[in-house]
């Protein structure tokens, strides 16, 4: 079960770590200083959904990502650090998913250069009934290969509990209310990055998800997250502030670009790293940044 406002049970031993940014989500918006970047503009996932400022909510002390079906659509929220990341460092989100069928919660390590990969997923729900969380590490092949290696435990997500990973140059060790459940020296990022929480809805083909939402599906899906804490190693191991010269805004969707990687993703036990089948199509990004600037010059808004 557990409980939400802010609480942390079984919490990690903090000891060597300093917080760096800590967020309740106890006001009435988001803040957006600290989140700069929603997802918005193009669809999602080969337009299996839409983007929408609407699924992103901060209120009753938690911040609330949505999936909504509009009638024959359905839209999505994200929001994150974008380009205010770090180098290594701890980082701890409270969080629950409602089940629902063909919709997922994302918690996930984003490069704050916006390009991909690496990636470091806290957590992925694509179980309808959220039996399990998954843990990914993405890494580049080379010439920007995406590969990866995925981990699932049977827990229920539907209900509160702390995913956390701790980032060092050397390591990534992932937790789950304050209990090892994976580590690993290898493919370990090393390079600024940055938190986000997005919500996803599979398109009827993709196995990964069994499919897209059908008739148990509700109306709304919600990923709830009660808190997100960051932290760095003390003695000045991080990489310092992200990237800001290059303020290039979330010009793609968090998992867009690996998600043909992710429907072939396995199951346990742990799959040896392998190549994407089907490698995401070339992304210009400089192009997307360009137009996104344009728009939010033209707009005062953050699109594609
Ligand atoms: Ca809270």
């Amino acid at each position: 079960m557990g409980t939400y406002n802010d609480e942390n049970p079984n919490a990690l031993n903090a000891d060597g770590w300093r917080t760096v940014l800590f967020d309740g989500f106890n006001g009435s918006a988001v803040d957006r200083d600290t989140w700069p970047v929603m997802y918005g503009g193009d669809s999602g996932n080969g337009g299996a959904f839409q983007w929408s400022n609407d699924d992103v909510r901060v209120g009753d002390g938690e911040l609330t990502i949505s999936m909504t079906d509009h009638g024959g659509w359905w839209s999505a929220g994200g929001l994150s650090q974008g380009w205010e990341g770090q180098t290594y460092g701890r980082f701890e989100v409270r969080a629950k998913v409602d089940p629902g069928q063909g919709t997922q919660g994302v918690l996930v390590l984003w490069p704050t250069d916006n390009v991909y990969p690496p990636e470091i997923d806290l957590l992925e729900t694509p179980e309808g009934d959220r039996s399990k969380a998954h843990f990914t590490v993405h890494w580049d092949g080379g010439g920007g290969a995406d590969h990866y290696e995925g981990q699932s435990f049977s827990l229920d997500t539907s209900q509160w509990h702390t995913y956390a990973v701790d980032w060092t140059p050397e390591r990534l060790t992932y937790y789950i209310d304050g209990r090892e459940m994976y580590s690993t020296t290898s493919n370990v990022p090393q390079e600024p990055m940055a938190l986000g929480f997005s919500g996803w809805v599979s398109s009827d083909g993709q196995t990964w998800f069994n499919g897209g939402p059908d008739a148990t599906t509700p109306a709304q899906v919600n990923l709830h997250v009660d808190w997100a804490r960051i932290s760095v190693a003390d003695g000045g191991r991080q990489g310092g502030a992200g990237v800001q010269q290059a303020a290039v805004v979330q010009a793609e969707p968090v998992e867009a670009a690996l998600e043909a990687a992710l429907v072939a993703a396995p199951e346990e036990p742990p799959p040896a790293p392998a190549p994407v089948e089907q490698a995401a199509q070339p992304v210009d990004w400089e192009a997307l940044a360009a137009q996104a600037m344009a728009n939010y010059e033209a707009t005062g808004q953050w699109f594609i």
